[in-house]
Order: C-alpha cells, then structure tokens, then sequence
C-alpha cells in the first residue's frame, strides 16, 4: 500500500524536545527522512512507526566537525574503519561526522577527496563529509583545486603549522591559503602550533635525556598554540577569510578570540572534551602515553579558562578530534615520547562527557550544550539548517537523552575500535538512549539497529549570515 501523503512515516512522542525557541513538550512527525510537523503532544496526525520519548530530552543529532577515521600519519594509522567510526558516533548519540582527506606523498587534495569518497561509500551508519586538506606545499595547481573543491560542497580546508614533512604547510603559506579561500566563499580549519617552537623543545629534551611521555607537555607549550593564533587572527584580519581553530587547547585562546570578536573579526574555535576534563598531571603516570595528543592536555586553570571560554561564546564548539590509536600503538615508543602517536578516541564519549562535567555540573545548560555540539559546527561547516536543529523542513536526525542515567565509563562498554579510553573508570550521568538520523533509528538501548550505508555524503556551503549568528 502507497503512503498517504499528509500522514509521517515515523512520530517521536512525548518528549521534551530541545527547539531553538527552548525546551517544548512536543511531538515530531517524520515522513521521508525530515521532520514535516511539531505538535503538541497527541496533536500530530497518526500513522507509520512510534518512538516514545517519554521521560527523555529529544536533542538534534550531534555534529562532529573533527574526526580522524583511519588516519595516516607518520608510522602509525588509526584503528578503525568509516564503518566502525560511524557506529561508534552513533552510539554516542553523533549522527553527522566530518572527517579529513589528508593527501598522500602523491596526491593532491583531489585526489585525497576522490579517495576518501569512495573508501566511505556504502559504509557509514550516519551521514558524513569530509574537510579539505592542504599538506606539504601549497603550490599552483593546489590552490587552483580549491575553488572547484569547494563549489562541489567541500568548502573546509584544513592547514596544519606543525608535523613538518608529513602534513605542516608554512605560515606564508597559510596567509596565501586564506586569500585564496576568502575569495571564493572557502573557510580555513587550523591546526594552530608553532612548529618551529615545538622542534627546538623536543630537541632540548632529547638531548638532556628527558624522553618520557611526562616531557611531551613540556615539548609544547602554550606559547606555541598561542603564537600561532596570533598570526592567524592577523590573517583574517588581512584578508577576512573565516578561521576555525581546531582543539584549543590554552586558557588564554579564547581570550585571543575574544579580543578578535571585538573588532569583528570572523575566527571561531573549538575546544575538545580532553581539554575540558583531563589535567596534565596524567602524563608523569605509569600509562602517560596513553593520554599523548597535540596539543597536550593542560593546568586546572587552563580548564577553568576554557569551560568559561564555551559560557561566554567566545569559543562555538566541542568536537572530538577522535583519532582511535589502540593500546600497543600508544606503547610501542613509550619510553621516546616524540615517536608517540599523537590522538585519542573519543567519537563516542563526547556526549556523556559533556552532560555530566558541563550540564549536571551547572557549567553548561541545555541549550548551550546543543549549540555547542550541533547548531555551531552544523553552522560553521555550511550545513545548517539541514542539520544541527530540530525544524520543521530539517533532517530528522535526533538523540533521546536521559539525563538522569548513571554509570561508569569503561572502554569494554564502547564500540569504537580500540582497547581503551582516555575516560575509562568516570562516572557518568546522562546517556544516549536512542538515536535516529534521517529519520532511521541507527541506535537503541546500547544496540546497533541501523544499516551500514544508511550514512550519506554531505555537501556543503557556508552561508556567511549562519557565521555572523555564532
Ligand atoms: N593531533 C592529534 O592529537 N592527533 C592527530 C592530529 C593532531 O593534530
Ligand atoms: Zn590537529
Ligand atoms: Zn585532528
């Protein structure tokens, strides 16, 4: 039998549901994927599929602006694959993933997108895109990819100032980038350390013998995330291209944004839940390499700067930067921290991590946890309204949340593909207890009840007025 017209194939009932206008007993209806009605509850025209919300929160479904899925680079390549990675987001209550095409030693970055296309093709539970990204060099016939690239949907370009040899490209470079991006409707993501800082710390602790994972913070100090925040701010300033800051990682970032904010300046950042909740400290311990990532984690007080720096809108974002490294990968070089794999799961923590030290803590309310985790990067990465807000006409891409659910993190317990998790042990409250994206349930009650190629390839295009509303 065909389906009526008038009547949603699926109806989310009720909830409290999580709209931008705030926090509404609502019913959703569904037809194709999208939402097509909000009622009040019992209103909404009956037919198709019932999920019952009763008793939850019913958020938009996560955007992560930063993940690394099988990601090479130097002698390591991270665990999983696009299906396992997808999963994984799923479960944690993600449903769109935006990952990198990191060109290889021969290819541009069209080649590394056309690649990436195809190895994720038919393989993602939830949907997906891919950042551009300049490696190297930037000579002529790269920049001369990038207006097509980002006409064809792919308008984030990723630039890294450190991994000199394998992806750093200079900091002229980055300048001529941003002109280049400015002019044709691009945004440049920055990996913001100074490489040129990091290179003469590591030697100076190679050489007095200081090769522990203890002296991996010591390697890279604020100064270097900052000296190249500086820089880049500059660049924007010069040629208004927008910047996203990827993992910030130092208490006085967002202050440097801020101050950038004040003269009106497009620049925007991220920080990472390791950065909000790990210390340090961790690194002096036995397992200290488990916790090696670029930027390293950091002081109390830089933690206290950041979760201020998310209140006070001076930064837009928590994304993941999950790079799944497992156990023997983190340990083979642990006694020379500079021959560390650098990255740590996360894909499927962010959620759970972000409810219990930013909701339930106070630190964060429930609107600004949305924002921070959906509607911004939906924002920023030129896919909103499509994602990242629950409207009438967007994707039906939803997590039901119990915020009153109680746990214990253990990596047994989790789906990405590796070993451990830089969390394993931290209570939790608040979980995911269903997830749908486009109107499919992908996740329900801790089991995978989606389709391995439900996910689709997002295109994109940045709407400079989504930019000024962040
Ligand atoms: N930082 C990490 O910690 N991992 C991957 C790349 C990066 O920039
Ligand atoms: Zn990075
Ligand atoms: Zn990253």
């Amino acid at each position: 039998m065909g389906k009526s017209a008038d009547l949603p194939d699926l109806t989310v009932r009720g909830g409290l549901v999580a709209l931008e206008s705030g926090l509404q007993a609502v019913d959703l209806g569904i037809r194709d994927g999208r939402i097509v009605a909000i009622g009040e509850p019992g209103m909404l025209p009956r037919g198709g599929e019932v999920v019952d919300a009763k008793g939850l929160h019913v958020l938009p479904g996560l955007v992560d602006a930063h993940v690394h899925v099988n990601l090479a680079l130097g002698e390591f390549t991270t665990r999983d694959s696009f299906a396992e990675a997808s999963l994984a987001a799923a479960y944690g209550g993600t449903t769109t993933i935006v990952d990198f095409a990191v060109p290889g030693e021969k290819e541009t970055p069209r080649d590394a997108i056309e690649r990436r296309k195809e190895e994720a093709a038919g393989e993602c539970y939830v949907d997906y895109s891919f950042h551009v990204t300049v490696a190297r060099s930037l000579p002529e016939e790269v920049l001369a990819q990038l207006p097509p690239l980002i006409a064809e949907g792919f308008p984030t370009v990723k630039a890294f100032t450190v991994y000199r040899d394998l992806v750093m490209i200079e900091i002229g470079e980055v300048r001529t980038l941003m002109a280049t991006l400015a002019g044709h409707g691009g945004l440049i993501l920055v990996h913001a350390e100074t490489a040129s800082i990091i290179e003469r710390a590591i030697a100076q602790c190679v050489s007095a013998g200081e090769t522990s994972p203890a002296y991996h913070p010591v390697s890279r100090p604020p100064i270097a995330e900052l000296d190249t925040v500086r820089s880049v701010i500059g660049f924007a300033e010069e040629t208004r291209c927008p910047v996203f800051f990827v993992h910030l990682s130092t208490g006085a970032a967002p202050e440097l944004l801020r101050d950038a904010h004040a003269k009106g300046l497009p620049v925007y950042g991220e920080t990472c839940p390791q950065y909000l909740i790990l210390d340090e400290s961790l690194y002096a311990e036995d397992d200290g390499e488990r916790f090696v990532c670029s930027p390293p984690v950091r002081s109390h007080g830089d933690r206290l700067r950041l979760w201020k720096g998310l209140a006070n809108r001076s930064l837009q974002m928590v994304n993941t930067d999950h790079c799944c490294y497992d156990t023997k990968q983190k340990t083979l070089h642990r006694d020379f921290f500079p021959d560390l794999p650098n990255g740590l799961p996360g894909v499927e923590t962010r959620l759970r991590l972000l409810l219990t030290e930013g909701y339930a803590k106070g630190r964060l309310d429930l609107r600004r946890l949305v924002e921070l985790t959906a509607a911004n990067p939906a924002r920023l990465l030129g896919l909103y309204p499509r994602k990242g807000t629950i409207a009438v006409g967007s994707d039906a891409d939803l997590v039901l949340v119990d915020l009153a659910r109680e746990g214990t993190i253990r990596a047994a317990d989790l789906h990405q593909a590796t070993d451990y998790t830089p969390y394993e042990g931290r209570p939790y409250k608040g979980d995911v207890v269903t997830t749908i994206c486009r109107g499919v349930t992908v996740v329900h009650e801790g089991r995978s009840v989606g389709r391995r190629g439900h996910g689709r390839l997002l295109h994109r295009k940045i709407d400079h007025r989504e930019l000024a509303a962040l």
